[in-house]
């Protein structure tokens, strides 16, 4: 489908498969000398100190809701993805005072985590929060972030313990330390995500825990291609990933509809072929600058990017560009629909592997992490052993480059090559081709369509989506195991899982996050907990504790009837929030702090 959903507003009790934004749990301090409760004073007063009328407004719904919602003391056991091990203590919450200070390793990333957490939580706390470095963090009175040196807590493990005195987080590394900060952040009231300061006591449920990932690779992927989405749009997706331990973000950087990378050596790339998008939506493509600061961004969230060039398939964009590299050397006009499986560059041309050359090249100079994704997907017209042969020479051409190759499970016929990577988008869980690429020594990564596509619908009247793998609702997206998916793959092989988001029918920043929540933390546990702690009943339980984060945060979730969420969402009235694809617009990655998102509806 192409066309986009109809935003409306609305506010009816909200069903199922709609976007919402609940109302945020906790007050704002409202000073009633600012909040116009005497009338005309208000917009005087709002001027006064930088606030318009309508974001007071907002701050007054918020407490209005904040009073009628219930307060529920967050147990230690609340986390999303689920720890491997816990052990509360009851007598041992700790309040975060207004003096605290966060203590840390004497070690420029840990002082770079202890940063982060001290900007996760001045916001709402309205605490200064000082971090000071010290080579012996101590526990008393604060947070302290330990680089201890433990081995057994692997690469990226942590142990956190809160006792009445503070809270200690260790680990061996500092993306351990990274993910130690994220289990706390879920365990303060979900007020913690307020952009400005909100008045709650800062409480922290007692006790411990040990926790490592069951993968390596937990990833999702964003299409930028089909819609472009700009950069602070995918920062604010790389906030999203970070939240649930997610380390990879693979960019669909480039495909029929639209190439979304500068490219010095073939500059036409970008300028002509980034030009459109599906439908009418606006083009566009990242600098390469651009690229490096989302880049930058997710490293300096433990988060690797993953870019992705498809070859040979899915490469019309490039034509429109470049004509040479087309099977009959001319140019086609560009292509706004959402067929798929059509175009190819010329794989008997030796002009289509200088523009690989180049293209993989100058990605892989903009690109610190290990791999390079060469797509391989739906080149339908391009003839099997010719296919095979192109994807073992792009293998090359990435080895020489010095970096890890990935494609899409249809290039498993091709030779192996060292450490490559095969990301499985199946949906039968039995392909012998896949398999047989295992035995002769290919990894998996499994993005399984019918489980892990976050382009499928929720439900029949979710307004965006595809349904060509299924509907998939949250427990569907949860209910599978990476290790025992795919006949004749063992365990040992599968690296880790992926959650894609194709973008044919998503527009905005608000589709992507509704696409993504609750789906995302689904996957994201299965790529990290233990496949022991794995319970549906439990994670709908504790995924529930997150729709007031969400909606505190201004991200747009589906409401799945699927989880028992602590409070029907309060109507709240929205305006239409214009879709950010295409255009630059300045969103704070943060915070939702412009306000609720619009709802998308049926309605
Ligand atoms: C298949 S999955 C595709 C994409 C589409 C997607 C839509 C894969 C590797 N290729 O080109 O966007 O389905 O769900």
């Amino acid at each position: 489908m192409t066309t986009s959903p109809s935003i409306a507003t609305t506010t009816a009790n909200t069903p199922p498969g709609v976007l919402v934004s609940a109302p945020t749990a906790a007050p704002e301090p409202l000073d009633p000398s600012r909040t116009g409760d005497s009338g005309a004073p208000a917009d005087a007063a709002a001027q006064a100190v930088g606030r318009t009328a309508g974001e007071l407004a907002r701050a007054a719904e918020r407490t209005a809701a904040a009073l009628l919602a219930p307060a529920t003391a967050i147990r230690l056991g609340d986390v999303v993805p689920a720890p491997e091990r816990i052990e509360p203590d009851a007598t041992a919450g700790y309040l975060l005072a207004d003096d605290a200070v966060i203590r840390v390793s004497a070690d420029p990333a840990a002082v770079a985590v202890a940063g982060h957490l001290a900007a996760l939580l001045r916001p709402a706390t309205g605490y200064p929060l000082p971090v000071t470095d010290t080579a012996t963090p101590v526990p008393a009175g604060g947070i302290a972030l330990e680089l201890s040196g433990e081995a057994t807590l692997g690469a990226e493990g942590y142990r956190l313990d809160i006792t009445t005195d503070g809270v200690r987080i260790a680990a061996g590394t500092a993306a351990g330390l990274w993910y130690g900060v994220q289990t706390l952040r879920q365990l303060l009231p979900p007020a913690v995500e307020n952009a400005t300061p909100v008045t709650e006591r800062w409480m922290l449920p007692g006790g411990s825990i040990l926790d490592r990932p069951r993968y390596p690779h937990r990833g999702a992927m964003l299409d930028v291609a089909r819609h472009f989405f700009g950069v602070t749009d995918v920062l604010r997706v790389i906030d999203h990933l970070a939240r649930y331990k997610l380390n990879r973000l693979h960019l669909h950087l480039t495909d029929d509809q639209g190439w979304r990378i500068a490219i010095d050596s073939w500059p036409r790339l970008a300028t002509t072929g980034g030009a459109g998008a599906v439908g009418d939506a606006p083009g566009g493509y990242y600098t390469q600058a651009d690229y490096q600061r989302i880049v930058a961004y997710a490293a300096d969230r433990h988060i690797t990017v993953i870019p992705e060039i498809d070859l040979p398939g899915h490469t019309h964009a490039a034509l429109t560009a470049y004509g040479e590299l087309a099977p009959d050397g001319v140019a086609p006009p560009p292509y706004t629909g959402t067929d798929v499986g059509f175009s190819y560059v010329d794989p008997a041309n030796e002009r289509t592997y200088d523009f690989v050359t180049d293209v993989l090249g100058e990605i892989a100079a903009l690109t610190p992490g290990r791999w390079l994704h060469i797509g391989g997907d739906e080149a339908f017209k391009v003839p099997a052993e010719v296919y095979a042969a192109f994807v073992e020479r792009v293998q090359r051409i990435v080895a020489a480059l010095g970096r890890d190759v990935i494609g899409w499970h249809q290039i498993a016929p091709a030779a192996h090559a060292d450490r490559r990577l095969l990301q499985w988008w199946g949906t039968t869980g039995d392909d012998p081709v896949t398999a047989e690429a295992v035995r002769r020594g290919a990894r998996l990564i499994l993005s399984p369509a019918n489980h892990a596509y976050l382009d499928m619908r929720y439900a029949p009247d979710t307004p965006i989506g595809h349904d060509w793998a299924g509907l998939i609702d949250v427990r569907q997206a949860y209910d599978w195991d990476p290790a025992s998916h795919l006949v004749g793959v063992p365990a040992e092989a599968v690296l880790g899982v992926e959650a894609p988001l194709w973008t044919e029918s998503v527009t905005s920043l608000t589709e992507i996050e509704f696409m993504l929540f609750p789906r995302l933390p689904a996957i994201a546990e299965l790529g990290w907990s233990p496949r022991s702690t794995h319970d549906w009943e439990s994670f709908r339980a504790r995924l529930a504790g997150h729709g007031p984060r969400w909606a505190t945060a201004g991200i747009a979730y589906h409401r799945s009837p699927e989880v028992p969420w602590p409070q029907p969402a309060t109507p709240v009235p929205h305006s239409r929030q214009p879709s950010t694809s295409g255009h630059p617009v300045e969103r704070s990655p943060v915070s939702g702090a412009e306000g609720p998102p619009a709802r998308a509806g049926t309605a």
